[in-house]
């Protein structure tokens, strides 16, 4: 069933003042395709999910991806893929894992620092670009509903499933929470953002290493261009450090990696009719120190071909042929700091596990010269 509440006008930007900012995010909605409500059955009236972008333009997107993406020298395919209800839970499965340090040590630096960050920023918003399971999140969340008598999370994800579960979690977890959900690509256009007071935009889990230059700068530009001066982005980065530490993380044991590599895969059998045995697939998963990336590939067990129907596409494989499926780039605080800079934030404050395994920067939007 529909979740079709009200939502009150003076929440997005495109409906509301900012006449410059609302001629943007107008044109950028239409682009995208209207956004239409959804959501949980029961009728809440803190809670409204909006999908941008309709089941068939996500799907042409999808095929014009593969395409292009199989039909290039090496082969590849966007990492955004992987995020069907399947392979959400096998990321959110991921995070408990014993090699996956990434996920418990950014938890356990939030837990630390999240109370001053809030008191620094003194949000009524928080943003979430790639929400996930919004695990982490609820640490921010109890700070933010400590000083704020009626806080606003944003949750923004391509996933819409997940979403779905995690805004609805939150939302009896607590009660005075509203929650305003995104389904949203935005690789192909941030979404309009609410207005509020005052913004904190969070891109947790080091996802910003999913974007390899410049389009990691694209997409920090896109969000301070949504903001004010004052508003801020908290980002999660997973810093450099020894090969064997990224390359087990990247191919754990009980091999919940190489199942969520090879999920792109049954995505593209499912979406577009593809025959892809993912079983002829092997998981690669390697550091390469002078990009500062753990890469993800998929390489050809043996010779074969498979056919994308909707694509009228036959694909070929060598014997040992790869398609690069992910980079998760690995950060120094002064990599960040230059994006950031580059980006329109002035970097505020620099927080690092104890192990100097991970780090959280908070960006401050800068006052326009
Ligand atoms: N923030 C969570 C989840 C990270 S997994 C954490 O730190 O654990 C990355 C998330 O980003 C997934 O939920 C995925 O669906 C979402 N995502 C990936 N590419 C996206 C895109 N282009 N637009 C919107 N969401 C995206
Ligand atoms: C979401 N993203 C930051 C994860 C990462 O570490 O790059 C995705 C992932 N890929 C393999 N394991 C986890």
């Amino acid at each position: 069933m529909l979740q079709n509440n009200h939502v009150p006008d003076d929440v997005f930007e495109c409906r509301t003042r900012h006449p410059r900012e609302r001629r943007r995010d107008v044109d950028d909605g239409e682009r995208m395709t209207s956004a239409s409500p959804i959501g949980p059955s029961a009728v809440d009236p803190l809670l409204h999910i909006e999908q941008h972008g309709t089941p068939h333009v996500l799907r042409d997107r999808l095929a014009s991806d593969v395409r292009r993406g199989l039909t290039a020298r090496p082969k590849r395919l966007p990492p955004k893929y992987f995020y069907d209800d399947r392979g959400s839970e096998l990321f959110d499965a991921i995070c408990d894992l014993p090699e996956y340090y990434l996920t418990r040590t950014e938890h356990a630096l939030l837990r630390r620092v999240a109370p001053a960050i809030i008191a620094a920023v003194e949000p009524s918003h928080l943003i979430e670009l790639g929400s996930g399971a919004s695990r982490k999140t609820r640490v921010l969340l109890d700070a933010l509903q400590r000083s704020q008598p009626r806080p606003v999370y944003v949750p923004i994800d391509v996933s819409g499933g997940m979403l779905q579960q995690s805004a609805t979690a939150l939302r009896a977890a607590y009660p005075r929470l509203r929650v305003y959900g995104l389904v949203a690509d935005f690789e192909e256009g941030l979404p309009p953002l609410p207005v509020g007071r005052r913004r904190l935009v969070a891109y947790l889990g080091s996802s910003i290493g999913n974007f390899e230059p410049p389009a990691d700068q694209r997409l920090l530009r896109a969000i301070a261009s949504r903001l004010q001066p004052g508003d801020a982005l908290l980002l999660g980065v997973d810093l450099v450090k020894a090969t064997a530490t990224l390359e087990a993380a990247y191919d754990d044991a009980a091999g919940l990696t190489a199942e969520f590599n090879r999920n792109i895969l049954r995505v593209i059998n499912r979406e577009l009719g593809a025959d892809f045995d993912p079983d002829r697939f092997e998981h690669v998963a390697f550091y390469n120190a002078e990009a500062a990336q753990v890469e993800m590939h998929l390489r050809a067990r043996e010779a074969h071909a498979v056919s994308i129907p909707a694509l009228d596409l036959v694909v070929s494989f060598e014997a040992g042929e790869t398609i690069h499926t992910e980079c998760s780039r690995k950060f120094t605080r002064d990599v960040v700091e230059t994006l950031l800079a580059s980006s329109g934030f002035r970097l505020e404050r620099w927080d690092e596990s104890p192990d100097a395994a991970f780090a959280l920067a908070l960006g401050r939007v800068e006052t326009a010269a």
